[in-house]
């Protein structure tokens, strides 16, 4: 840096108020008088970044100097929440802001709530990714996260007659002061076309592609912040407009407006989030997202984040390209194609640095989910890389026929070509196979992936299948979120180091059998408990007792996931009640609450949040219940409500069906915030438990081994149901129109699918759940032995940091040492 480049320049109030000032008066041309609450959040938020980009300035620089290995993330997703607190908590200016902000009559709150999140993912996957590289940051490892820069991300929930109805996420709408547009920078992406082969020079036999269109990818950067190290690394995402090309050829065919429209065309690639979560359709628009973003991506770290007359024999020593699940894939025919077809490499040396330059996880087990390209959309959208995805695949099969002779059966199965149902390419197996590493995200997970999704390729390649347990970020999941907690634990820590350093949290474990120190931790968690009902009654309309067991689920809505059992279970509870088995005086206090968005189009998922939302209803407004029991679901859970929910939670439901949650990330986040978890043995749940201790976790279901046996030996639900009096009970509660205004068929679709398929053996573990809730409730009768075990749950949870997660990424996988001075 120059000495004429600034460095941070608000320390102080005063500072502050002038660099706020500025930022109002002559950025937006308005003054303090006449400006309007977004204005002043734009202002706001522009005083705090100047001291991050000095920052951000500073980094990249000390990696140039250093020529480092960097990781290149890739994601089509990046669910980040709020900036602006966690631009303050990084800088350190919380307070500096909120007394300046003070003398000049505003109030911070109001204006952190003018901010609408960037939610440019769909849930546990895109969470993840922000995560992960708030935690490179915070420990000076270089990254640059690549993705999409989505007009409308995940839609706004609504409910209508509790029937969800998605709206569009105007995100950009009111102006985003977090992002720094470089059309300057603007690479240009092809599609379509053919192929033909030529002889080069020096007498190759050679392939070039032949595209038919094009698009720009414009890169709009974005901090992320380091906390409290001076560090902001960069996440770009890219945006797609038309090219001059393109319009240039429809107006010189003399139609104008047909050229306008064309632009919208191109414009149309980075426009809307897949709200698809686990499902993927196939649809083209989003290979060209996929495709779109990756070219972008590997072009700017080919043509403008190495330097010029880089010896690319040597890129796999200056960055790897992490592959975040499936959905960047296609990166691997493009690397070789940039390789081969254009620096004129030879395949083999090509194929070499290609096998070095990308690593890859899964984030899933769900066969559904796995994504497959049929050959016929591949083939016309991106011709060469079909090509070189059939090439890559002969010569594996090569390797694979001399390994196993004559097993004509293995071959197929390793193939990344399928013929069923039709000829399509298995986009994981070209990632297990060109990736240096796969792993899972939890130690369940990929076990299960190496033994079950992925045998051959593990048999034929043990080494190259690991772990790495997901975590996530201290900073935004307690820090942020959760001040009465952090509060407490830096009282009693005596200073603030566990941020970084979650594992110091151990230190709290003696603090467990101290009568005063749970009476403390019980007055956050009765704070934090009156703080989101507060939130709730003005975001929401809901009421809700603040001197009840908060019973919460929120995570994405899907089968697997069985909100259909806690939904059970609650029915359960009401109809003990109705029925007169249980007294209402005997019914312990809860409030249940629930977040969920369902894909736009799956069905039963949207018929499920219906009957949560009518169940909810009938049950609010009986009075027999007698305010024992409380139903809450607030529509459009995000990551700004899931930081108000998580401190408030007594209890975190975690009971998916044992094998289908590849990991999960709420379950850590609860635990971190001094929630019990009730739960099966599944994804992460299995390391929270045996890092709490059996008695500080609710364990019930089926093991994974039994889930298998049970269909294997052919289950059937409606014999569940037959034998379960008080389950038969609660579902004919629902059967009879009790919670449809006498309407039996409003619901008929849930329980047909219930007592038809249960795909996800809700029934088969109803019992087991059932008498797990009774050992909570025990649990909850003693509040002393409940706190202690909510303390321990905290105390116990530093494993899940991200930043743990990202020293055995680096340790496994990646090899990014940090920049040092
Ligand atoms: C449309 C296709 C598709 C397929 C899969 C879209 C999105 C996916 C993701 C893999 C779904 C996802 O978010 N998986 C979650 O990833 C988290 C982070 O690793 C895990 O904690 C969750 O268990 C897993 O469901």
């Amino acid at each position: 840096l120059s000495p004429y480049d600034k460095d941070a320049p608000i320390h102080t109030v005063d500072e502050f108020i002038n660099g706020f000032m500025d930022e109002l008066n002559f950025g937006r041309g308005v003054s303090l008088a006449r400006s309007s609450r977004n204005d002043q959040y734009i202002a706001l938020s522009k005083a705090v970044r100047q001291n991050l980009q000095a920052r951000w300035m500073k980094t990249l620089a000390r990696q140039y100097e250093e020529q480092a290995k960097s990781v290149a993330y890739l994601s089509a997703e990046y669910l980040l929440g709020r900036q602006l607190d966690n631009a303050l908590l990084a800088t350190g200016m919380t307070d500096v802001v909120e007394e300046g902000l003070d003398a000049l009559g505003l109030s911070l709150d109001r204006l952190r709530a003018q901010e609408t999140e960037p939610g440019l993912g769909n849930g546990g996957l895109g969470r993840l990714a922000a995560c992960f590289v708030d935690s490179l940051a915070t420990m000076s490892v270089p990254c640059i996260g690549y993705g999409i820069r989505y007009e409308y991300g995940i839609f706004r929930q609504e409910f209508e007659d509790g029937w969800q109805v998605e709206h569009s996420d105007r995100w950009l709408a009111l102006g985003n002061p977090w992002e720094f547009p470089h059309p300057e920078h603007a690479v240009t992406v092809h599609f379509g076309g053919s192929t033909e082969t030529y002889t080069d020079d020096r007498g190759r036999e050679r392939t070039r592609w032949l595209p038919a269109w094009d698009v720009q990818g414009v890169p709009y950067n974005y901090m992320v912040p380091g906390y409290r190290n001076g560090r902001v690394n960069t996440l770009r995402l890219w945006s797609a407009r038309a090219t001059r090309a393109f319009d240039l050829r429809i107006f010189n065919a003399g139609d104008y407006v047909e050229a306008v429209r064309a632009q919208t065309f191109a414009e149309n690639i980075s426009k809307v989030l897949y709200p698809e979560d686990s499902t993927p359709q196939g649809k083209e628009l989003r290979l060209q997202q996929q495709y779109f973003f990756v070219a972008c991506s590997l072009r700017d770290q080919l043509e403008n984040v190495l330097p010029k007359y880089f010896d690319l024999a040597n890129l796999p020593d200056r960055v790897i390209f992490q592959l975040n699940d499936t959905h960047p894939v296609i990166a691997i025919p493009e690397l070789m194609r940039l390789l081969v077809d254009e620096k004129g490499m030879e395949w083999d040396d090509a194929w070499a640095i290609t096998q070095k330059c990308f690593a890859y996880t899964c984030h899933t087990l769900l066969p559904e989910a796995l994504e497959v390209w049929s050959v016929e959309l591949l083939g016309k959208l991106l011709p060469r890389h079909l090509e070189i995805i059939y090439k890559i695949n002969e010569i594996f099969l090569d390797e694979v026929r001399a390994a196993y002779p004559g097993d004509e059966i293995k071959l197929r199965r390793m193939s990344i070509i399928t013929d069923h149902p039709e000829r399509s390419v298995r986009m994981a197996y070209l990632a297990t196979i060109a990736g240096s590493k796969v792993n899972g995200v939890a130690a369940l997970h990929s076990e299960l992936l190496r033994d079950k999704v992925l045998p051959d390729f593990s048999a034929y390649w043990p080494d190259k299948f690991t772990n790495v347990t997901n975590g996530i970020t201290p900073r935004r999941f307690i820090r942020l979120s959760n001040p009465g907690l952090s509060d407490l634990i830096t009282q009693t820590l005596g200073d603030e180091g566990w941020v970084t350093d979650l594992e110091r949290l151990r230190e709290l474990e003696p603090h467990a059998d101290d009568p005063a120190f749970r009476e403390k931790f019980r007055q956050v968690k009765a704070a934090n408990k009156q703080t989101l009902a507060q939130v709730l009654s003005t975001r929401d309309n809901i009421t809700l007792p603040t001197d009840v067991m908060y019973d919460v689920m929120v995570k994405r809505l899907h089968e697997y996931k069985r909100q259909t059992l806690k939904l059970l279970h609650i029915v359960t509870l009401y109809e003990q009640i109705l029925s007169g088995k249980v007294a209402v005086e005997d019914v312990m206090p809860r409030a249940f609450l629930f977040g969920a968005k369902a894909a736009p189009g799956y069905r039963i998922a949207k018929e499920i949040i219906a009957l949560i939302n009518a169940v909810g209803k009938t049950v609010n407004n009986d009075p027999q219940v007698q305010g024992r029991l409380t139903v809450a679901f607030p529509a459009n859970y995000n990551v700004t409500l899931a930081e108000r929910l998580i401190p408030a939670a007594d209890l975190s439901e975690q009971i998916s069906l044992a094998g289908k949650e590849a990991s999960g990330t709420g379950n850590m986040k609860f635990a971190l915030n001094g929630a019990l978890t009730i739960g099966t043995d599944d994804g992460a749940n299995v390391e929270i438990r045996q890092l709490v201790g059996d008695d500080n976790f609710f364990l019930f279901g089926m093991l994974e081994p039994e889930v298998e046996a049970t269909i294997a030996e052919g289950y059937s639900p409606v014999s569940v149901y037959e034998n379960n009096p008080q389950l038969k009970a609660t579902i004919d509660l629902i059967a009879s129109g009790h919670f449809s205004d006498g309407d039996r068929n409003r619901f008929e679709p849930v329980i047909s699918n219930l007592l038809g398929e249960d795909r996800f053996l809700a029934l088969a573990d109803y019992a087991a759940y059932l008498e797990a809730q009774q050992r909570v409730e025990a649990a909850y009768a003693d509040p002393d032995d409940w706190s202690r075990k909510a303390i321990l749950n905290v105390a116990r949870s530093g494993f899940f940091s991200s930043d743990r997660s990202m020293v055995d990424y680096i340790d496994r996988i990646w090899h990014t040492p940090a920049i040092t001075q």
